[in-house]
């Protein structure tokens, strides 16, 4: 009986399919018998139909314009109170086997998935527009570009995604070319009763996020914000085109990549992964502080890299991405002068605070805050209720959704089809204690180890507790789509396809003193930091070696500009035998969970770790 209700029912096409791919066309007619959508919608991906939706979106009370003197192009969207962050626990890895997804990851029988999948997808789209929205990861055409169709009845996804990647008509024309599509199914899970009056921001209390690695598909539903909702970003970018990656001598990173420009003109590239919310974007667009005079920093991407050795066995990187959904709270003129032109025109913020002039507002983006305002839930907020109730204008993961274009350091090969070589990667955490601001790997097969047992503490861009320092391998833990222990194994084989092996690095801005104030005035002085790895990277700078790798010498760190001790750097620097001792015992608790899995090479790193130290 299921049957003929399902193919009885039939939605009507607001526009003619813009692709010819018989694939293609019989899914989206799939899609729309099971979950029976009112209208389907191809996504051209012009600015008219840009416009267009957002104007509905305005009308339906989901967007706010903002003023267009103050804030050209912007909108302000609310989500729900309860769909505010990436539900990890929510997130689900289907491959045939529990041991392919691994003990980081949540896994269920595919077969049992799809059945639950079928039941929640049901209908889940009535009274809705599903928008038939091609999207490809990385420049249209290039050799390392991915491309996904995403099913959706958000149209704050499509507009959001016409942001973050490329969309629409030259995509579907790569796609009837015979490009592999993975298929993405997304729902905010809200059917829409006939009579019934629209939510500003429908979504449902149960939540799936949910990838398929074998036949790489992607089915999230319940939510409509950031990586639950974009599928491009971290389910198809990382989770699927991690296994990808795998399968093809490939790496899927949550890496930004940024080139440095020496005085001289000579650009060195280097990737780094760093947790969710623990500073990538401000790294990715950092601006030479004083003493730099003749130095820049260049933008290719803030969140996600793919990489992949060229002919001559030099690792080259894309961003798949073209904008940055970047954390709003605490970004400012002053720690982000690049973020703030990037994001000045053109842009979605979500979860910050409206002021009476129609603009927006985040704690830390100006010292004083607005008299009054709006905050994230509509509320009246005033700095003076902020205090007394505790309560902030914007959520703490409150983003900005900014096309990359805008960004003034963007780089000029930002799009370069065939990515820019990478000299460097850079691992970093936020941790109060242990780590210093930066060391060096002694080598390839010690530098992963340093990723793969990397910690920081908890933010929130993730629901869940804050502040707890978990290990997070890589940046990954949340992204890898497959078993950590093969991932590391992964990382480790990669070499092997390499003429030029890139140096690694850990830094951590975030280490603190015991009356907990940050050691470290990071942001522009990072480039301190990153001046030194360019350097070791090039082979001209010096370093001291301990139990732990190679750490700069005071000397070796370039000071104009800054007045900081040696006492200090000292400080900051400090290797402490009896908290790395504690440090090696959080790595094998990480090592116990994939052992069965575990390179032998990271359990000899650690063994030679632990002898000296
Ligand atoms: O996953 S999101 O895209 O929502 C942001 C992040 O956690 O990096
Ligand atoms: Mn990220």
């Amino acid at each position: 009986m299921a049957q003929t209700t399902e193919t009885a029912y039939a939605s009507h096409h607001v526009n003619t399919p813009l692709s010819k791919n018989e694939h293609l066309l019989k899914w989206v007619e799939k899609i729309a018998r099971l979950t029976q959508p009112a209208r389907i919608y191809w996504v051209d991906g012009s600015q008219e139909e840009y416009d267009r939706l957002t104007h509905e979106m305005v009308d339906a009370g989901t967007l706010t314009r903002l003023n267009p003197e103050l804030w050209p192009g912007c909108f302000y969207a609310r989500s729900d109170a309860s769909d505010v962050a990436r539900v990890e626990d929510r997130t689900f890895i289907c491959s045939l086997s529990k041991d392919s997804a691994g003990p980081t990851n949540n896994w269920m029988e595919p077969l049992a998935m799809r059945k639950k999948l079928k039941g929640l997808f049901s209908g889940c789209m009535r009274g809705r527009t599903m928008y038939v929205l091609a999207f490809s990861m990385g420049p249209v055409g290039s050799a390392f570009s991915r491309i996904g169709v995403e099913l959706t009845d958000s149209p704050y996804v499509v507009v959001s995604m016409r942001i973050m990647c490329r969309i629409g008509q030259a995509v579907f024309k790569e796609i009837d070319k015979g490009a592999r599509v993975v298929p993405c199914v997304h729902s905010v899970g809200a059917p829409l009763e006939p009579g019934h009056k629209d939510v500003p921001w429908p979504c449902n209390t149960e939540k799936y996020i949910v990838h398929f690695p074998e036949t790489r598909e992607i089915w999230s539903y319940g939510s409509g914000y950031g990586g639950n909702a974009l599928l491009g970003k971290k389910c198809f970018a990382l989770r699927i085109a991690s296994n990808i990656a795998r399968d093809e001598g490939w790496m899927a990173e949550h890496m930004l990549i940024l080139g440095v420009e020496d005085p001289h003109g000579e650009k060195t590239y280097v990737a780094a992964a760093f947790p969710s919310a623990c500073g990538k974007t401000n790294f990715a667009m950092l601006i030479p502080p004083r003493g730099f005079e003749g130095w820049k920093i260049w933008t290719v991407g803030d969140d996600i890299a793919w990489i992949r050795p060229d002919a001559t066995g030099q690792l080259r990187a894309i961003n798949p991405e073209a904008g940055f959904f970047g954390v709003a709270p605490g970004t400012s003129a002053k720690t982000n002068p690049n973020a703030m032109a990037s994001l000045s025109r053109n842009t979605i913020f979500t979860n910050v605070a409206l002021t009476p002039e129609g603009g927006v507002w985040w704690e830390g983006m100006t010292d004083e805050p607005p008299r009054e305002c709006r905050d994230w839930q509509g509320q009246r907020w005033t700095p003076e209720i902020g205090r007394l109730q505790g309560r902030k204008a914007a959520h703490p993961n409150a983003r900005f959704t900014a096309p990359a274009s805008q960004c003034p350091t963007i780089d000029p090969a930002w799009e370069d089809p065939s990515g820019v070589p990478i000299s460097a990667f850079i691992f970093g955490g936020r941790r109060a204690t242990t780590m210093p601001l930066v060391y060096q790997a002694f080598n390839w097969s010690s530098g992963v180890y340093i990723g793969a047992t990397m910690g920081s503490e908890t933010t929130a861009a993730a629901a869940g507790a804050v502040g707890q320092v978990r290990r997070d391998p890589m940046a990954m833990l949340p992204f890898c789509g497959y078993h950590m222990g093969d991932y590391f194994r992964h990382w480790i084989k990669m070499q092997r396809t390499l003429s030029l092996t890139p140096k690694v690095f850990h830094v951590n801005w975030f280490r603190k003193d015991k009356d907990g104030n940050f050691l470290w005035p990071g942001f522009a002085e990072n480039m301190r930091v990153l001046k030194w790895i360019v350097d070791r990277a090039r082979g001209r700078a010096l370093g001291k070696e301990t139990p732990i790798g190679w750490v700069p010498r005071y000397e070796d760190i370039h000071w104009d500009g800054l007045e900081f001790s040696r006492e200090a750097f000292a400080e900051l620097q400090h290797f402490d035998r009896e908290k790395w001792r504690k440090e090696v015992i959080g790595h094998e608790e990480l090592f116990i969970d994939l052992h069965d899995h575990l390179p032998k090479e990271l359990v000899y790193e650690r063994e030679l770790l632990i002898c000296r130290l």
